[in-house]
């Protein structure tokens, strides 16, 4: 095995699926759980190199054919019972063959990727014996080049998942969700051209009002593009969107550019009315396909503009859900399927809403296209939560190529609306510093999406008011995210009624309020942990919502009842209770009235 540390992915940085081919590495590993993450490492003969024990003639402790099984995509811990609480690390491994096409492309010179969709915390990869990557994004999209020498007919590969908990982590020691670990995404290899168009995406500059349905947008289509050698010899590079007749193709000359798209005329991306186009970018060698990517592109505009949000320009009121990336189930977990995602967004819609916070971490690109063609808009959020060890250069690091990595991977999506970098973090040394640099590449990288984060306010003088309170972070959001648990937390629910939001400066939307509500408590509404008390205190926060004239919108926390270690009373038992819906979506009396709330919103 080789000593070298390798980071990820080689010049190749982000890699886009759009709808290339990749080959699906998912279905049964072998699995093995290690408290000490050493296991096959540091020993002359190991796991890496697939031997057999009763085929050596000296001790042999390591033996993928002896691992439990596991399914991947999946967290370890809801697979099986004695894996529930491990928070250690997990070796995953598997033989992999490779087929005649990926051989073929190979010695035609084409790259070979191996694509993590997302992992929980950190990974190192093996190949052969050899290391091929070690990453520390939680929840992102990894890809590691594997080098075409190093590729045999039959290759093992190992992946080893970290997911213990660290104060320089981010997320940090103290969460208030399940740390679900492994190989929580897809796993794929793919093959790629030497010369390929890394990533593309669309964005708005402006969108101008035109007639009727039919609207005159400012926007570009930004490209970028990779080939080892940085050389574009005889290259021309096209965009297609057939609908729209239009066909515009470049000769190339640099790894990234734009396409402009202004004053086309079309029909508009709005929330609950996805309409989105085909396009096609197509690289071209003397007239020889390349490489080809397809995607769908909704053209829409988020604005800012003093205390009003505005999509398309109009002004636009958020009818909310916020949920965790939990499947439902009396078991919880991570979801293992395109359904498990299905049922959540179907669920959140039943109530009406138009806006979806994906809470605390990225989600699986997944929800970003189902949101697209369901026409939800969408927050994203990287996990800084509550406590931050900024100074340190290891958490900076991974804010920062968090942030970047989780708007590389929304780019282009027509659903979103905004990126939030922190929910609830406190004035920490560093905060200001790191998280300041954070927001300023993310508004670089894509200038058409609102910065924002979720604060909480203190409850002072009947009222909620962010910016009563020096934040070194609110300077960077356009829009603002606020926290409040009236009723629950502060003030008790009798005070509500006197209760009032302040929207300081900039447009703001209630992006958590609730209480909990375990299934099957009845009980008093002024007394807490019952189902009715449960719908007193939405009443109430919905009639302070209604006097509150320039908010922006409001999101209950939460859609479903979750796991979470921090909530231990008898009445929780290891779930949060908050869900408008119970674990397996038993939907409890909070579901209708929120149903009859966002029909009556403006
Ligand atoms: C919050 C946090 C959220 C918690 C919630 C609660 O303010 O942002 O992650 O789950 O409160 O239930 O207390």
């Amino acid at each position: 095995m080789s000593s070298k540390k390798v980071n990820e992915c080689c010049d190749a940085g982000y890699l886009q699926l759009n709808d290339r081919a990749s080959r699906l590495l998912d279905g049964e590993w072998g699995f093995f759980a290690d408290n000490m993450g050493a296991f096959g490492l540091k020993r002359s003969r190991n796991v890496f190199e697939g031997l057999k024990p009763e085929e050596e003639d000296r001790a042999i402790e390591y033996d993928i054919d002896g691992f439990d099984r596991i399914s991947v995509p999946g967290d370890w811990n809801t697979q099986k019972e004695e894996f529930l609480l491990f928070e250690g690390f997990g070796w995953y491994a598997r033989k992999l063959a490779i087929s005649s096409v990926e051989k073929e492309a190979l010695l035609r010179g084409q790259r070979l990727f191996l694509r993590l969709d997302g992992v929980n915390y950190a990974v190192d990869v093996w190949w052969n014996g050899q290391q091929i990557g070690s990453a520390e994004l939680p929840f992102l999209p990894l890809s590691f080049e594997i080098d075409s020498e190093q590729v045999q007919d039959e290759n093992l590969l190992v992946i080893r998942v970290d997911a213990r908990r660290a104060e320089h982590r981010i997320p940090s020691e103290r969460y208030d969700w399940f740390n679900y670990g492994g190989l929580i995404r897809s796993v794929r290899l793919m093959t790629m051209p030497g010369r390929f168009i890394a990533s593309a995406a669309y964005h708005s500059t402006q969108i101008l009002r035109g007639e009727g349905e039919l609207t005159v947008v400012n926007g570009q289509y930004a490209y970028e593009l990779q080939a080892s050698d940085r050389k574009w010899p005889g290259h021309t590079l096209t965009l297609e969107i057939p609908e729209l007749d239009y066909q515009q193709s470049i000769s190339v000359e640099q790894a990234s550019g734009t396409f402009d798209l202004s004053e086309l005329a079309v029909e508009l991306w709005q929330p609950g009315k996805a309409r989105l186009y085909a396009a096609r970018m197509s690289l071209r060698q003397d007239g020889q396909t390349v490489d080809q990517i397809e995607q769908e592109i909704g053209f829409k505009q988020i604005e800012c503009i003093g205390t009003e949000l505005r999509v398309n320009q109009a002004p636009f009121y958020l009818k909310g859900v916020a949920l965790h990336e939990e499947r439902l189930g009396a078991e919880g977990g991570k979801p293992r399927n395109l359904q498990d995602i299905q049922d959540l967004l179907d669920l959140a819609q039943e109530t009406g809403c138009n806006f979806m916070r994906l809470a605390h971490y990225p989600y699986d690109e997944a929800w970003l296209r189902e949101c697209d063609r369901r026409g939800l808009l969408v927050w994203d959020e990287i996990p800084v939560y509550w406590e931050v060890t900024y100074n340190d250069t290891r958490t900076e690091s991974i804010i920062r190529q968090s942030a970047k990595r989780m708007v590389e991977l929304s780019r282009g999506h027509a659903c979103m609306l905004c990126h939030a970098l922190a929910n609830e973090t406190w004035e920490l040394p560093g905060r200001g510093r790191v998280m300041g640099a954070a927001f300023k590449e993310i508004k670089q990288l894509d200038p058409s999406i609102p910065a924002t984060a979720a604060f909480n306010a203190p409850f002072q003088n009947n009222q909620y008011d962010v910016e009563c309170v020096e934040h070194s972070i609110y300077e960077h959001v356009d829009v603002v995210g606020l926290n409040e648990y009236g009723g629950w937390y502060n003030p008790p629910v009798k005070e509500l009624p006197q209760a009032n939001i302040v929207v300081g400066s900039k447009p703001l939307f209630v992006t958590e309020f609730g209480a909990a509500g375990p299934l099957g408590r009845h009980g008093a509404s002024d007394e807490l942990w019952n189902l009715d008390s449960q719908k007193a205190i939405y009443e109430e926060q919905i009639a302070m919502f209604e006097r509150c004239e320039k908010l922006s919108g409001w999101t209950p926390w939460v859609l479903k009842d979750f796991r979470s270690t921090l909530r231990a009373n008898a009445f929780q038992k290891g779930w949060n209770r908050k869900g408008l819906v119970g674990p397996e979506g038993e939907k409890k009396p909070v579901f209708e009235l929120i149903q009859n709330a966002f029909k009556q919103e403006k």
